[in-house]
This record gives C-alpha cells, structure tokens and sequence, in this order.
C-alpha cells in the first residue's frame, strides 16, 4: 500500500512551491514556501514554514497544519490539510487556508483575514 509523506518538494494548482524537511519524530516539520502569487507590488520571496503531523507511523494519510510567515510583508497565512494517496497512486494534499493580513485598527479587522483552498502534488522537475 503506497503511503503519502510530507517530505520533499510539492506544488499547488496555483503554481506555488514548497520543500517540507521533518523535524523529529513528534511530527514537527519545517520548509520553506515560495509563493507564486502576490497581491502587493513587494519582490517575493521564499518564506519560512512551521508545522505539525500526526505521527505517520500510526496513522497513514495524515493530517497536518503549518504556518507560513511570509518574508515580504507582515501578514501570515496558516495551512491545514491532509496527505491522500489518490485512486490514481498519487500523492495529494488536500489544504485549507487563512491569510491574515495586518491592519491598522480594531474597526478594520472584519475583512483582515482571506480564506481558501490550495491542492499540492509532487514536484518531479529538478531546479
Ligand atoms: O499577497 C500576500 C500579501 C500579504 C500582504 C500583502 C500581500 C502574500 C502572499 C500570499 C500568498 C497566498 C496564496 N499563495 C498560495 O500558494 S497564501 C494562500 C495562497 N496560496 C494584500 C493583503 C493581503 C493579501 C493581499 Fe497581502
């Protein structure tokens, strides 16, 4: 039965990548993102992740969440999803996401937080 890990490089439907290395056997992880979209005229820039999954060893296809504090700008966005292996052997992570966006008072925090979907399969190609 082919398992689905977090570790190595994936990229998601809107072309974004990111390089997931395990920290220890807790389920820790950290990486770095590098988003292809950005909604601020400010260069991109790889960011770093920090994130947490049920430990694989006991459960296959396992849920996950991490924390992306981008480089660039002060906002954060944190992911959570879950590792499949699909009906076609393939690795997928199925994630939600939240983007919080900083603002400069009580009054605007209504609309300081986006929410969305991102899918992320395997990166083949080398850099
Ligand atoms: O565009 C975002 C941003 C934050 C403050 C100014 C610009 C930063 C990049 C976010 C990338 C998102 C997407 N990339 C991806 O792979 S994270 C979820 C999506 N998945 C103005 C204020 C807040 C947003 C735009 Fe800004």
């Amino acid at each position: 039965v082919k398992k689905c890990a977090l570790t190595g490089r994936w990229v998601n439907d809107l072309g974004s990548n990111m390089t997931i290395k395990i920290l220890n056997s807790n389920g820790d992880f950290s990486g770095i993102y590098n988003t292809s979209v950005s909604a601020t005229t400010q260069k991109i820039i790889p960011s770093p992740l920090l994130g947490s999954q049920n430990l694989p060893n006991q459960q296959n296809q396992s849920t996950f969440g991490f924390t992306v504090h981008w480089s660039f700008t002060n906002s954060i966005t944190v992911f959570t999803g879950q590792c499949f292996v699909d009906n076609d052997g393939k690795e997928v992570l199925r994630t939600m996401w939240l983007l919080r966006s900083r603002v400069e008072s009580i009054s605007s925090d209504w609309k300081a937080t986006r929410v969305g979907t991102n899918v992320f399969t395997r990166l083949q190609l080398q850099e």
